[in-house]
């Protein structure tokens, strides 16, 4: 019965995306301006990531499916059975190899992915719970961190928290040191986290990466100021800015920004918000950070989340962990 395999559940007490603005008030009042990487993600932005992972300078979804292709069944057979909880939505291709190895153990299991869009998890889960029939899922509707706190009872004996795409990345030290943290907490002793992360390497690769050739990612960029201009009635011109991604080699981080060309005044009417530009101004979008895998293993084991075992490709451009609590 294919109704009993799939429930979505919305968290309470929260909107799927906070939209109240405040961050992005908060941000282009400050100096250096930024905005949250999450207001790339309208339906537009969404359409548009899903082309840039199909792009050739684009390395990090391929590679990371290569690694998943190697080594998922291997992945499973450490783990035993167990429930998958995928922070992120999972209709991708890297998703299915993953559930493909579990499915393949030959007993009923779980999967509960966790995402801000109860519309794409609604129809992802449908689908995939067509596609694997030993499957029962329980989408999660809210954010990673109101849905960690909010994982139902475990109903097999291990759990394995899944984040890949070096999401992680997107996020400051800050943030990945809250995210952990909760991560252990949730988890019980002899559960699993799941990690797959993007590695530090030549410049020139990286920076093609997020400018490449056809202008996806700047189009990408760039679309986050018409989200803007929809969601808070706003006047962002796209034809004033322009795309640009340098790889910060202090830092480790490839950093997105959006150049102002020319002096102007922008207003958000529904945030009651006007700000002027400069013609040398910019604003940072996104950050991309590129890991070292020991040092990862050393912050996952700060959190207790001690490594078994990780894998990565041949040219070593991206790494998956595999940590237990
Ligand atoms: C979603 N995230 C892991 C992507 C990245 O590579 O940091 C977002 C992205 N931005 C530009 N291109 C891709």
């Amino acid at each position: 019965n294919q109704g009993k395999k799939v429930e979505i559940k919305y968290l309470p007490n929260i909107s799927p995306i906070q939209d109240n603005g405040e961050d992005v008030i908060e941000g282009l009042s400050g100096s250096p301006k930024v905005l949250p990487p999450k207001y790339f993600y309208d339906r537009t932005g969404s359409l548009l990531f899903e082309k840039i992972c199909e792009l050739p300078e684009y390395y990090p979804t391929r590679t990371e499916t290569t690694i998943l292709t190697n080594f998922a069944s291997e992945i499973a057979s450490l783990t035993g059975i167990c429930e998958l909880v995928e922070l992120g939505s999972g209709s991708s291709t890297k998703t299915r190899l993953l559930l493909s190895a579990y499915e393949n153990m030959g007993k009923p299991w779980r999967y509960i992915p966790i995402d801000v869009s109860g519309e794409m998890l609604n129809r992802s889960s449908l689908q995939l719970a067509k596609e694997y029939s030993l499957l029962s899922i329980l989408g999660l509707v809210g954010t990673y961190e109101q849905a960690l706190w909010h994982l139902p009872p475990k109903e097999l004996s291990s759990r394995m928290v899944v984040f890949l795409g070096s999401s992680l990345g997107n996020f400051t030290g800050l943030e990945c040191d809250r995210l952990f943290t909760e991560i252990a907490e949730v988890l019980e002793e002899g559960d699993y986290f799941l990690l797959g992360v993007d590695l530090q390497k030549p410049v020139s690769i990286l920076e093609n990466a997020y400018n490449d050739s056809q202008g996806v990612t700047a189009e990408f960029n760039l679309n986050m100021l018409s989200h803007l201009n929809q969601r808070f009635d706003g006047n962002f011109r796209a034809d004033l800015w322009t795309h640009k991604a340098i790889y910060n080699q202090e830092l480790n981080q490839i950093e997105m920004y959006l150049h102002c060309d020319k002096k102007h005044q922008v207003s958000l009417k529904s945030l009651d918000l006007t700000v002027d530009f400069s013609d040398d101004d910019f604003i940072l979008t996104e950050i991309s950070r590129k890991f070292d895998l020991t040092e990862m293993e050393d912050f996952l084991q700060s959190h207790h989340l001690n490594t078994i075992q990780f894998w990565t490709d041949e040219k070593q451009w991206f790494g998956l962990i595999l940590a237990q609590v």
